[in-house]
């Protein structure tokens, strides 16, 4: 076989070819459908010869003469052949995106041999090796990395996929489904066979070689099937599966209890890789994680990474259902897999530890990254009408706010008729690639609601916001609320029209404090019901009201809005005690808080001096005193909004302002309050054995919140407890808490040491160092910057690591406000220098990591103009499309 490309011309783009957008109203179905493909790898690390045959026909929607059309990048092209015969210069045509064959046969065995090279591949896309594995990664569009292919969701065919590599570096080869033969080759080779018999796009294709050991367990099905699980790690870390073990087993009997959805292999595998771009990818029975979204130790992992390992576990495994045996039509169609599927892990966790902490954990971290995307220069709708780089688009709005729809229609629809709308789904389009349209079809459908107007939460970017206000009428015993929508413009998107938003409300009498009857057009609804806002500006007279209440909107946050009413403080501490829905209790504290910091934060900018607004001390106090049987709400209560989240709600981002108002708040309650904390603190210490359930992990959060209290004044008392706990905790909840609240005191007597301490005792686990990197970087004083630039020269870290630069990088630019937002501009420089390093390394992680800078229209005019200089910087460089089609819409906002 000969070395070079057989091909006779190569076509070479010209270099100032800008990246081309794709539509979605340009969509058409393939020419040609796959209905099998056997695959053959020759494994070796810098030229993996993979064999294809590809048994195609065309698609009966095709016109006769389209011609043939695979794509393929960086591939090698040794061999081609149609039904056996060579096929002849001339016959064919490469370019750098694609194989092009003008008159193929209308049915055909398509033979190709191509050469690639996964040891030069740190972009993390098709097939590259980490740490001497070999793995994959396919979705959106890495399978044309790998070889020649219809590189499209909508074409799905059975693979047979033989693996073959040197026994005694790579003794464990797998891919998708069953294996069904192996044995011995010339030359200390062996191989494997895996057969998926479900049609599958290719970007769920999966290979993983190399020293892998594994834990094994089993699960029987409703059915009565055995399944039997696979958790595939290095060695060393055989000791932290047992977390993701039970999570997958917990959520496989979830899902067929509350969704009627089975396995349907006879093996499901997991395995832990170090470097991956994402959290976790649900290949057909065969799902890559990233070693942080699978790997837990009580000493290595916190309560937050155990629940997130949970988290991503039961989502890919529920994946199965809701995007591969359903998939998606075209890459537009994303979030009908992605919104759907969070919904349900979501769902799920909530079902698992505390349904409301759950839902205030969601909705505050939605509040802040989500909406903030939603205001800014990549704004987009769920469903795109076109990207650049679709490796742009896995993102929050395609995620978290398409599962904000799907649990809306959920809420509209009430579980039963949306179960029947699941299970139609499910049957109906099995096997298929269909639409979102297709999926609302179905909820449609069972509950003969017309979700018409529903539909364009899928098509319209940005937040609706909605003003409301009411009144009292003490004559007639009525309340009038009126509920006016807007939906600011996005880029592209200048005009919008009014959205079908429920907005589920309760009014709490102000003198019994409970729930009064609800009474609308002489129609009795009971204590609670859920307004249909549909034109611009409604307005509903309540009636049969005894009492003035005091309305408690958008209860559960029934949609993702921003919704403004007037309250004043004593309404809303009125509900901070009264509220019968647990999360808007918590809202309520939240927007009490916020008036006070929004005065603080003007006090800061004038020049005045700070006063603590005593109604939020009260409130607090209250709470902790009060006592409660809900210590995981408790804790949540007691936590401030953070600086992010702040920031979202001022009209011009101040980030000193916000970080001394905070501050400021944390420091008054903890000095009127420090009584409270520490009993709080001592009643929630625990010498029990660490598990991650829901009861010790409210403990260990309510333990740590009182300590950070404490510390924020940094007594000695406070310091030595804080100092005590990094010594005697066995669990890196605790001692991390306390490490953080050290590193980020003025104690570097004490923290110094800790740090150091903490460094050498984990310099072998990259995913502690990773959190050794966050603690320091996040720090709020001002060496902050230094510490990164010296981190980034520390023999763990790497840029071709994506957690280490999330840890590191992304810590600092996304975490440390006061530091990034340095009025010397030298944190916009880092962090500029470090996409242009990344943008040839890796480019999807070069365009996430960049996000902090796209945001520069939130800062003052110094900042702006040293943000956007950053930008232009980037700007100049060759740019990959990723990270071209960020800068491009950052710089045109
Ligand atoms: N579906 C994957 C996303 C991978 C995308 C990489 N560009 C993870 C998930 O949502 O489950
Ligand atoms: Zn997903």
């Amino acid at each position: 076989m000969p070395d070079s490309p057989i091909s006779a011309e190569v076509e070479i783009k010209p270099v100032d070819a800008q990246p081309q957008p794709v539509y979605l109203k340009d969509y058409q179905p393939p020419a040609f459908r796959v209905s099998h493909t056997e695959l053959k790898f020759d494994l070796a690390p810098s030229a993996t010869r993979v064999s294809a045959v590809l048994h195609m026909e065309r698609h009966p929607d095709s016109a006769p003469g389209r011609p043939l059309e695979l794509d393929g990048e960086r591939l090698s092209l040794k061999r081609i052949a149609i039904d056996g015969q060579e096929l002849q210069a001339g016959e064919y045509r490469v370019d750098e995106a694609r194989l092009t064959i003008a008159e193929p046969p209308e049915r055909l065995r398509l033979e190709t041999e191509v050469d690639i090279d996964p040891a030069s591949n740190t972009a993390l896309e098709g097939l590259y090796l980490s740490n001497g594995m070999f793995c994959t990664q396919c979705e959106a569009e890495g399978f044309r990395r790998i070889t020649y292919y219809p590189d499209r969701p909508d074409v799905m065919a059975t693979f047979s996929t033989t693996v073959i590599g040197d026994a005694e570096t790579l003794p464990v080869l797998l891919s998708n489904g069953n294996p069904v033969e192996r044995g011995e080759l010339p030359d200390g080779k062996h191989f494997v066979t895996w057969e998926d018999p479900h049609p599958k796009p290719c970007y769920l294709f999966a290979l993983v070689a190399g020293q892998l050991e594994k834990v094994e367990d089993r699960f029987t099905t409703a059915s009565g099937r055995e399944i039997t699980l696979q958790i595939w790690v290095e060695s060393e870390n055989l000791d932290k599966t047992e977390h993701a073990m039970r999570s997958l087993k917990s959520a496989m009997a979830w899902d067929e209890r509350t969704y009627g959805r089975e396995y349907d292999l006879d093996r499901f595998m997991i395995v832990a890789v170090n470097d991956f771009n994402m959290g976790a990818m649900e290949n057909k029975g065969l799902n890559i994680f990233n070693s942080a979204a699978v790997l837990t130790h009580p000493q290595t992992a916190t309560d937050a990474a155990f629940q997130r390992v949970e988290g991503i576990v039961a989502h890919e495994y529920f994946h199965n259902w809701s995007g591969n045996r359903v998939t998606c039509r075209d890459w537009f169609q994303l979030s009908l897999k992605e919104g759907f599927t969070v919904f349900r892990d979501q769902s799920f966790s909530a079902d698992v530890n505390s349904a409301p902490v759950k839902r205030i954990e969601d909705v505050s971290f939605f509040r802040t990254a989500q909406f903030a995307e939603d205001a800014g220069p990549t704004a987009h709708p769920v469903r795109p009408e076109y990207y650049i780089e679709i490796g742009n688009f896995y993102t929050l709005t395609i995620y978290e706010k398409g599962a904000e729809i799907v649990r809306m229609l959920r809420n509209l629809l009430g579980w039963d008729a949306f179960r029947q709308g699941s299970d139609l789904y499910f049957s109906r389009f099995d096997g298929q690639a269909v639409t979102i349209e297709d999926f609302v079809a179905c909820m449609a459908e069972v509950s003969a609601i017309d979700l018409g107007q529903f539909m364009r939460w899928y098509s319209q970017a940005g937040t609706p916001e909605i003003d409301a206000h009411g009144e009292y009428d003490y004559a007639n015993s009525a309340y009038r609320l009126t509920l006016r929508q807007r939906t600011p413009p996005t880029p592209g998107q200048p005009d919008k029209q009014p959205l079908h938003i429920p907005v589920r409300i309760g009014l709490v009498g102000t003198k019994s404090g409970d729930d009064l009857e609800l009474t609308l057009d002489g129609e009795r609804l009971g204590k609670e019901c859920v307004l249909h806002l549909r034109e611009d500006e409604q307005t509903l007279v309540f009636t049969e009201l005894a009492e003035a209440p005091v309305p408690s909107l958008l209860r559960g946050f029934s949609a993702p809005v921003k919704l403004r009413f007037p309250y004043g403080r004593e309404d809303l501490a009125f509900l901070l005690q009264h509220d019968s829905d647990g999360f808007n209790r918590w809202d309520a504290g939240q927007r009490l808080t916020m008036l006070a910091l929004d005065d603080l934060i003007a006090a800061h900018r004038n020049g005045v001096e700070k006063v603590m607004d005593a109604r939020v001390t009260e409130a607090f106090r209250g709470l902790l005193t009060a006592s409660t049987d809900d210590k995981a709400v408790l804790a949540e209560m007691l936590t401030l909004p953070s600086e992010a989240y702040i920031a979202e709600q001022q009209p011009m981002v101040d980030v000193d302002a916000i970080h001394a108002a905070r501050d400021f708040v944390k420091r008054s309650l903890a000095t009127v309050l420090r009584n409270e904390f520490l009993t709080l603190y001592r009643a929630n210490q625990s010498q029990a054995d660490y598990a991650p359930s829901a009861e010790q992990i409210a403990q260990r959060g309510l333990q740590n919140v009182a300590l950070s209290y404490l510390m924020s004044i940094e007594d000695d008392e406070a310091v030595e407890l804080a100092r005590e706990q990094f010594e005697a905790a066995r669990n890196m909840t605790d001692v991390r808490a306390a490490l953080t609240l050290l590193v980020h005191s003025s104690r570097g007597d004490i923290a110094d040491p800790a740090l150091r301490a903490f460094g050498e005792k984990w310099a072998h686990d990259p995913l502690v160092m990773d959190q050794w990197f966050s603690v320091q970087v996040t720090r709020p004083q001002s060496d902050a910057i230094e510490r990164v630039k010296y981190l980034m020269g520390h023999p763990a870290f790497s840029l071709k690591n994506p957690n280490r630069v999330r840890a590191l990088i992304g810590a600092f630019a996304g975490q440390n406000p006061v530091n990034f937002h340095r009025l010397d501009g030298q944190g916009y420089r880092l962090l500029a220098d470090v996409v242009i390093e990344l943008n040839t390394l890796n480019p999807e992680i070069a365009a996430r990591i960049i996000t902090p800078l796209t945001r520069w229209q939130r800062y003052d005019e110094q900042r702006q103009a040293l943000m956007k200089a950053e930008l232009e910087r980037i700007q100049a460089e060759e740019l990959s499309p990723n990270v071209y089609e960020v800068v491009e819409k950052a710089l045109a906002f």
